[in-house]
């Protein structure tokens, strides 16, 4: 468990006993949990640095597996050419992903975070300073898979996208909403599974706009190449959008 963020602690813990039948739960223990104010300062600071370069940071997260550094895997083919793009690398260990990166032809600094179970401003900071991307070019920040704390840290991103898969059911966004409300793009990836799988894209959709009424699904498979022209279209207009504020 992580030892700074909160989630080894009782903060936060909602208790919803189970109803005896006829009643309606006894009592709800709710307490919000901190956010590090330290981690706050950090991630203005790079936020300046990032805005004094024009370059785009974008947080990346999802659960687990959900196919983060094979979409940017794709993503390095279909736009590298065109956009510089550097990578940030989030996992508890190895350097497996940044290695991946790497061969696909992109500047990639790994950060490892050992028994934390997300990326602080702090750590991406240094990570930037290593990484030393381009000006007017597109930093994603790769975070370690985990539905819950990523979703609580500031890192300085402008923009932060969630990658759910198919394979993890429809209703993420309403057990772990936090993820979703942070949310300025859903990515619903393995789409190619679909006819193996009872799954109900529309009723995903309907369950992240519960979590985030404005948010927009896209779904699409990234080891198929399905439905990326909308991620590619995005990631065009919010470079613009940045590199014009
Ligand atoms: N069928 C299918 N498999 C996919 C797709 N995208 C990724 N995968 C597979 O899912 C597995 C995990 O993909 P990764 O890209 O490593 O996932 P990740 O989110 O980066 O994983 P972590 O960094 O460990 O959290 C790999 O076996 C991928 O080939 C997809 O669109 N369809
Ligand atoms: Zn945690
Ligand atoms: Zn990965």
């Amino acid at each position: 468990m992580c030892g700074t963020c909160g989630c080894s602690d009782a903060d936060g813990v909602r208790l919803n006993p189970e109803p005896a039948a006829g009643s309606v739960p006894v009592r709800t223990i709710a307490l919000e949990r901190q956010v590090l104010a330290k981690n706050d300062v950090l991630a203005a600071k790079n936020r300046i640095w990032l805005r004094e370069k024009g370059i785009l940071a974008i947080n990346l997260m999802s659960s687990p597996g959900a196919g983060k550094t094979t979409l940017l895997e794709n993503t390095l083919r279909e736009l590298g050419s065109t956009i510089p793009i550097g990578v940030i690398e989030g996992d508890q260990e190895t350097l497996l992903d940044s290695n991946r990166l790497r061969a696909a032809g992109c500047r990639a600094v790994q950060i490892n975070t050992g028994a934390g179970c997300h990326l602080d401003a702090g750590a991406v900071g240094e990570a930037l300073t290593s990484l030393d991307p381009p000006d007017g070019s597109v930093v994603f920040v790769e975070n370690v898979g985990n539905l819950v704390c990523p979703a609580l840290f500031d890192l300085g991103e402008h923009r932060r996208v969630v990658i759910a898969s198919i394979t993890e059911g429809e209703d993420k966004p309403l057990k772990y909403p936090h993820m979703f409300q942070a949310a300025h793009l859903v990515l619903l990836n393995k789409i190619d599974l679909l006819p193996y799988l009872d799954y109900d894209v529309a009723g995903f959709s309907g369950n992240a706009r519960i979590a985030n009424p404005s948010v927009d699904v896209v779904p699409v498979s990234a080891t198929r190449d399905t439905g990326l022209e909308g991620w590619h279209e995005w990631l065009r207009a919010n470079l613009t959008q940045v590199l014009t504020a």
